[in-house]
């Protein structure tokens, strides 16, 4: 039984505001607190930002408003076995269809917290609840991690946001410990080749040497493994206007860049690419998806965990992955729904955190409940990324060798 319920404006890794809430129930006080995205899909829910002076616009304290003293009040003397009904609750609440009245923000840390609520209602981890109650196989996810950073994501870097390694062992800490040797040995290239201040970091704790295009990325990391199976998140949006993408300095047209990426595929060990379209251009995504049929094409600002664009880009084959974002569609129950959805089609599913991150690890609970292939969790550096990394440690300690109690 739900007694309490209160938010409060703490700091993310960025430095800017973001929400945290309390839930408390019988069994304790359950906190969660939302991450914020800075290369964001149009079609996301609207996070609500108080503007005005403080915190140069971006405090929240109208959305710690509206967890103290709209939702709070709504959710007291509520039963947290059916976390779906609290949802729905809330956003009738709301009210409207992108959440912007009390604030995607908002609703998203107490629906967070409403879960882990449920799951210690069961006496239950929240990944076994999620598992269990939701009928998900459970899966320790591939880490995929972003070692170079560009885009929206890096000061000067190049215009690709993401270059993420995915190592291939069967176990989590595996994958991990070839992460972090990876990132180790690319510092040292990157050290000598463009200098040390070129192994500065950007938003997700991946370097961004002063490298002149994105091949010339990939072939750094091509030297030290030429097999490692790599991701780009393109972002694409971030460099599309007029018709045309801005790739490091080239305009193309969609033609051209489709070109780019087969010439990408054909010689490096690239084996996905995340938004390399303009996120409203379904039609390029499936003339990409059909040209590539072996590569993950991966929605991310296209789909924005939101059924409805899923179903569109479902009938008009426009990708065979999705990102995964809790705070993109605003709840844990349509995140959840989004997972089935994605499940149905037969889609890969990459959970992933944002570039503005806390050291919540909910996602890591949340991947391994809804038996996701993948999670991207920034760089294995920086404590708002290892966070989720290691609590999958943990979780893979208490599912392999039943380290728990
Ligand atoms: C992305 C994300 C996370 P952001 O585009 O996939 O890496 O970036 O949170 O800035 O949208
Ligand atoms: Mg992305």
């Amino acid at each position: 039984m739900i007694k309490k319920v209160f938010g409060r404006e703490i700091i993310d890794s960025r430095g800017n505001p973001t929400i945290e809430a309390s839930v408390i129930t019988d069994k304790g006080e359950f906190v969660s607190s939302v991450p914020s995205g800075a290369s964001t899909g149009a079609s996301e829910m609207v996070e609500l930002r108080d503007g005005g002076e403080r915190f140069m616009g971006k405090g929240v304290l109208s959305a710690v408003e509206n967890v103290n003293n709209k939702i709070g009040p709504a959710l007291i003397n509520q039963r947290t076995d059916d976390p779906f009904f609290i949802d729905k609750k809330i956003r009738e609440l709301d009210g409207t269809k992108d959440k912007s009245n009390l604030g995607s923000n908002a609703i998203l840390s107490v629906s967070m917290s409403v879960f882990r609520a449920a799951a210690a209602e069961k006496n239950l981890t929240l990944y076994d609840y999620l598992s269990k109650n939701f009928s998900f196989e459970k899966r320790i996810p591939r880490p995929c991690f972003n070692i170079v950073n560009g885009g929206a994501h890096s000061g000067g870097g190049v215009s690709f946001q993401e270059f993420m390694i995915v190592p291939q062992k069967e176990k989590f800490s595996k994958n991990l410990q070839e992460g972090v040797e990876f990132y180790h040995k690319l510092k040292k290239i990157i050290t000598e080749k463009y200098g040390k201040s070129s192994t500065n970091i950007g938003d997700e704790g991946g370097f961004v040497p002063n490298a002149k295009d994105a091949k010339e990325v990939l072939t750094l990391l091509h030297d030290i493994n030429k097999n490692l199976p790599i991701i780009i998140d393109v972002a694409a949006s971030e460099f599309y206007s007029g018709e045309k993408y801005t790739v490091d300095g080239v305009k193309k047209d969609r033609d051209e860049i489709i070109l780019m990426y087969q010439e990408i595929v054909d010689s490096f060990s690239v084996i996905g690419i995340e938004d390399p379209l303009y996120e409203e251009d379904f039609e390029g995504w499936s003339e990409l998806s059909l040209r590539l049929k072996d590569i993950l094409i991966v929605g991310d600002d296209l789909l924005t965990t939101n059924i409805e664009r899923m179903k569109r880009a479902k009938k008009e084959s426009s990708c065979n992955a999705m990102i995964l974002k809790i705070n993109q569609i605003g709840s844990i129950s349509e995140a959840i729904l989004a997972a089935k959805e994605a499940k149905e089609y037969g889609w890969k599913i990459i959970v992933s955190h944002r570039s503005g991150e806390t050291c919540d690890d909910f996602i890591a609970d949340f991947a391994v409940g809804i038996g996701s292939e993948y999670i991207k969790s920034g760089a294995p550096v920086r404590g708002e990324r290892i966070a989720k990394y290691n609590r999958l440690l943990k979780i893979e300690d208490e599912i392999i060798n039943k380290n728990n109690n």
